[in-house]
């Protein structure tokens, strides 16, 4: 059986807010990777698994690439170009909206030190006329590095199946490094935070979500199979803390149905959850965290 099976890596690369989470998710047809309209949504790595007749494509989901300012956001890069170094393919994702901005250009200099295979894919043609897209092109400069290029929509899913099916035929043989009914690689507990700090990010204005995480610190089902999860939100200052629970708790409590509706949905159980606030000044630098995101704290 080994044998006859595909299975390979693509790396899904681009600025913030391109919509690689959301193109991961379309592919995989379920949510594994948070989406928010603000950039930086993505800070740990998350594998997509998705199955084509008798291939198996692990997509990487990988932060999006952008200028460091903190320690957070030099790991977050850095586990970007060891997927990008590890992969198949290197699936370069633009806002067509955008065309090739300054965080792109610099992805495209570091996909020329490596000779993989990239591929481009301009992404939210539903956002933009049609006769806008040819001239994209002509932008390029380097467009030699690119073996294939696509115009998709990862939200009408225009386009995608034509992306699946060469990245399907472009995987090496071997054997399924997941199991064919994983979705992902995420542990559930990550996943579970992950989803409120999704709605942490929908809700809160400006900067704060930047300045927050999320750690489920406990598990428990209850023998009506119905799942009781702990969740703290560590912020950074007091204000903050003040902030998200809003006047009488409001804001908190929007945020925690919001979460445990979608976990609800998502798991297909009845989930109770329980968010508590909490201020840790140094969470940005504390070792632990970034062991649970897949990052390297000394990046
Ligand atoms: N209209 C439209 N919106 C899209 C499309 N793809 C993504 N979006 C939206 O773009 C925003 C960013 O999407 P994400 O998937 O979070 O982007 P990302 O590249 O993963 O961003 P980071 O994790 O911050 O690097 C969200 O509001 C998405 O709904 C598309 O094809 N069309
Ligand atoms: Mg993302």
């Amino acid at each position: 059986m080994s044998n006859k099976t595909k299975c390979g890596f693509v790396a899904i690369l681009g600025a913030p807010n391109a919509g690689k989470s959301t193109l991961v998710n379309l592919l995989v047809g379920a949510k594994v990777s948070i989406v928010s309209p603000k950039v930086q949504t993505t800070r740990s790595r998350v594998r997509g698994i998705v199955m084509a007749g008798n291939t198996q494509i692990i997509l990487v989901d990988v932060p999006g690439i952008f200028k460091p300012k903190r320690r957070l956001d030099r790991a977050m890069i850095a586990a970007a170009w060891t997927e990008s170094n590890d992969a198949d393919i290197r699936l370069l994702l633009i806002d067509a909206r955008k065309g090739i901005d300054s965080d792109t250009s610099m992805i495209i200099e570091n996909l020329r030190k490596n000779k993989k295979e990239s591929i481009l894919v301009f992404n939210k043609i539903d956002l933009i006329e049609k006769e806008k897209l040819l001239p994209l092109i002509n932008q390029l400069k380097d467009i030699e590095i690119f073996t294939q290029i696509f115009f998709i929509s990862s939200k009408t899913g225009e386009n995608v199946k034509d992306l699946l099916n060469y990245l399907s035929s472009q995987m090496p043989s071997g054997p399924y490094l997941f199991n064919e009914d994983n979705l992902s690689d995420l542990p559930i507990r990550l996943f579970a935070a992950e989803v409120t700090r999704e709605k942490l990010y929908l809700y809160l204005r400006q900067e704060l979500p930047y300045s927050l995480t999320v750690e489920t610190t406990r598990w428990t089902e209850t023998e009506t199979k119905e799942i009781k999860i702990e969740q703290t939100i560590y912020v950074e200052r007091e204000g903050q803390k003040a902030i998200i629970i809003g006047e009488k708790g409001s804001m908190l409590k929007k945020i925690g149905a919001s979460s445990r509706n979608e976990l609800s949905h998502l798991l297909k159980r009845t989930v109770h959850l329980f968010l508590f606030v909490k201020v840790k000044e140094n969470w940005l630098n504390d070792p632990e965290r970034y062991q649970e995101w897949g990052l390297d704290f000394n990046a």
